[in-house]
């Protein structure tokens, strides 16, 4: 597998800029991407890069999507002066041209063709490209919004042609409709393409009735075309994570892209001037570790909109660290979708339910404005920068964030660990990690152990066996809590002995809320009274008299033998359920008979790498050789893990989520994902 991250800027692209006075352009400055560079720096995270050189994109390249009118206007502007440049703006909507815009967007092409020849020829896994001017709103035979040639549109097309792809994946998370790549698309089936947006009903810039969610795309492309309008300002980190679980990812993974390419604009991010919501920049680390688990990890991330200096380039920082590898910080705020976005998100359900499998049995149905538009100028979140004072003028804002952003990042942005992966010398996942950078650690003496355990769980120490396996988990346990490592793996003769004391050992150490996923038999069902730790025990049979609970979770699944049908039951329970818990450790454990294959396994692992810092204990029963070593492979992060083909979950299993999900969605909020059931008032 390719591995490293492309970085490609070319400061030229600072020289295109605004002549004269125009307060709806002026926020598009340069310092939008020599900053976000310079901080990229601050991070050291250019050197850790493969540094790209950008292109300029050809003639025939830009014609790939644009018409040769549209080429030949662009061109002509090359030579004009002042007043000529103003005239040609003038027949736009919103962009503004200087001599050097040409040859800047020429490169903004060529940056992005450079960065998918990178992935597609495997010289890198993935990356991201800085460009200026921006693409998403840029149409056939139109400059728009900033943009002038739609870089990710002529991406996805060059992708298609010079390497065959009969699908691709393209998500625009900037807070503006790219109304552009919809109309390029919209009739394109091998084109997926996913935007969120504010909306307020159409108020909002470019207040188009193409912008809502029942535009799903013409002709065969019918399905293709996934629009999630946010119809309030101040949408948050729990916004956005709930509209990839119930609304991108199951029908990404359905999709089962061989490329996916971010229109990346951060105006998404707190403090944007354009998009007034509240996202933080660690959301954006996230949106970036989901999207890394498709395609074999190939991602190119290109750069769209993002006018608030600091939040842009904090965004832009997260994300690279994310692409790199780095364990993604624990997201902040509170865990619970607002009204309006679960309203939204029922909506795009309900319109894309005719085309994907994945909502073939989800009782989807359409609401209209429940909290209508006479609530328009309410915030869905407070600000968190702003919570004490609600009346400021931009200028306030702006630096009161900048302040709020200042002392966030020290907070989330924790030291690294120095080594990603732990194991003991008797595991036999030792051996395949060897040449990685895994820490080998020595299993903690019997006597030790023996003191340590007969406090909680005096049987154990009984066994000779369970006491050699406890002494390695420990050993890995202690390097994990004491942040040493990112994560480890240890193997057991009993899992669920071995689950229950790390589970002990860590409440012990200090740690307030672990999350524990088991995965097969539990003969030991761990003590989970004071609500740190929740377990979710995945099984084929509800094994123990025990009932559900908000912090004991039987999730009684059976893998279908046609491929991976565990996508539905990963998006739609356990990571809402793990989002909203907010666990600060996530053991992972495959007992006895497990009912999962290695496919659904692998998926679990990769997407609650999300979580926790990345803190992950795998325990692994003693006699699961071959799983053992693909888990290992998967933490070291060595190999983005096979998730298998995508089969759709029966009827069955569907209903058995919806039980579940009805049951829970009162305790953990990112659940919910339709206002039915006595959630909202009505
Ligand atoms: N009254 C990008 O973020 N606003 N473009 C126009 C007209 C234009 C944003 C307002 C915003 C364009 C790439
Ligand atoms: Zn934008």
């Amino acid at each position: 597998m390719a591995s490293g991250t492309a970085l490609i800027y070319d400061e030229e692209m600072t020289s295109h800029k605004l002549l004269w006075k125009d307060p709806v352009c002026d926020i598009e400055v340069p310092e939008r991407l020599s900053s976000s560079y310079e901080q990229l720096k601050c991070y050291h995270l250019v050197e850790r890069c493969v540094c790209v050189p950008a292109r300029e994109g050809s003639e025939e390249e830009i014609l790939l999507v644009h018409s040769s009118e549209h080429l030949e206007v662009a061109k002509s502007t090359q030579t004009m002066n002042e007043e000529e440049l103003k005239r040609v703006s003038g027949n736009y909507d919103a962009f503004f041209f200087h001599p050097s815009t040409y040859r800047c967007a020429r490169l903004a092409v060529g940056a992005s063709l450079q960065l998918v020849d990178s992935v597609m020829s495997g010289k890198v896994c993935n990356g991201m490209a800085l460009v200026r001017p921006p693409g998403h709103h840029s149409q056939r035979n139109a400059a728009n919004g900033f943009c002038l040639f739609n870089n990710v549109a002529i991406a996805a097309e060059y992708a298609k042609r010079k390497y065959s792809l009969q699908r691709i994946l393209i998500v625009d998370w900037d807070v503006h409709h790219g109304q552009g790549m919809q109309y390029i698309f919209e009739e394109d089936p091998s084109v997926l393409y996913f935007s969120w947006h504010r909306y307020e009903h159409q108020e909002f810039w470019p207040s188009l009735k193409e912008s809502d969610y029942d535009a799903v795309g013409l002709g065969r492309g019918k399905g293709s075309n996934i629009n999630l309008p946010w119809n309030k300002v101040g949408m948050g980190n729990s916004d956005y994570l709930a509209a990839f679980f119930h609304v991108l990812l199951p029908m990404a993974f359905e999709f089962d892209p061989e490329l996916v390419l971010v229109s990346s604009g951060y105006d998404s991010g707190i403090g944007d001037p354009e998009g007034q919501m509240n996202a933080t920049p660690e959301v954006f680390a996230h949106l970036t570790h989901f999207l890394m688990q498709l395609a074999n990890g190939k991602l190119c991330v290109i750069l769209e909109g993002g006018y608030h200096l600091k939040s842009l380039s904090e965004s832009v920082c997260m994300t690279v660290k994310t692409l790199l590898g780095d364990p993604v910080p624990q997201i902040t705020g509170e865990m619970e979708p607002c009204l309006s976005a679960i309203e939204s998100i029922q909506n795009v359900r309900a319109a894309h339910k005719p085309y994907w499998k994945c909502l073939m049995y989800e009782d989807t149905s359409f609401l209209q404005n429940l909290s209508t538009k006479s609530h328009l100028l309410e915030k869905a979140n407070t600000n968190p920068s702003a919570q004490h004072e609600s009346k400021m003028i931009n200028k306030d804002e702006k630096v009161k964030v900048e302040m709020f952003l200042e002392l966030h990042m020290k907070n989330i942005l924790l030291p690294v660990p120095p080594i990603k992966t732990a194991a003991t010398i008797g595991c036999k996942a030792s051996a395949c990690l060897l040449p990685l950078s895994i820490c080998v650690v020595k299993e903690m003496d019997l006597n030790e152990v023996k003191a340590l355990v007969s406090a909680f769980y005096a049987d154990l120490v009984k066994e000779y066996e369970t006491l050699l396996s406890l002494g390695s988990m420990l050993a890995v346990l202690d390097k994990i809590l004491t942040k040493q490592v990112c994560n480890g793996i240890a193997e057991s003769s009993t899992a669920s002995a071995s689950v229950a004391v790390a589970l002990q050992h860590s409440l012990r150490f200090g740690f307030q809320r672990v999350l524990c996923i088991f995965v097969g038999d539990m003969e030991i069902i761990p003590n989970i009274e004071d609500g740190k730790i929740l377990v979710i025990h995945i099984c084929e049979k509800q094994q123990s008299e025990k009932t559900n609970s908000k912090h004991y979770i039987s999730l009684n699944w059976k893998e279908g033998t046609e491929g991976n049908d565990f996508f539905s039951a990963v998006f739609g329970f356990i990571l809402p359920v793990a989002y909203s818990y907010q666990a600060n450790l996530t053991v992972i454990a495959v007992g006895p008979n497990r009912s999962l294959g290695i496919n659904g396994i692998s998926l679990l692992f990769g997407l609650l790498r999300g979580l926790a810092e990345s803190r992950i204990l795998a325990m692994i029963e003693n006699t699961e050789i071959n799983l053992m070593q693909i888990v290992a492979k998967a933490l070291a992060g060595d190999s983005t893990p096979d998730f298998g083909v995508y089969v759709p979950p029966t009827q069955e299993k569907v209903h058995k989520l919806k039980i579940l999900r009805d049951q829970l969605q009162h305790e953990w909020k990112m659940l919910q994902c339709s206002v039915k059931n006595g959630i909202s008032g009505n």
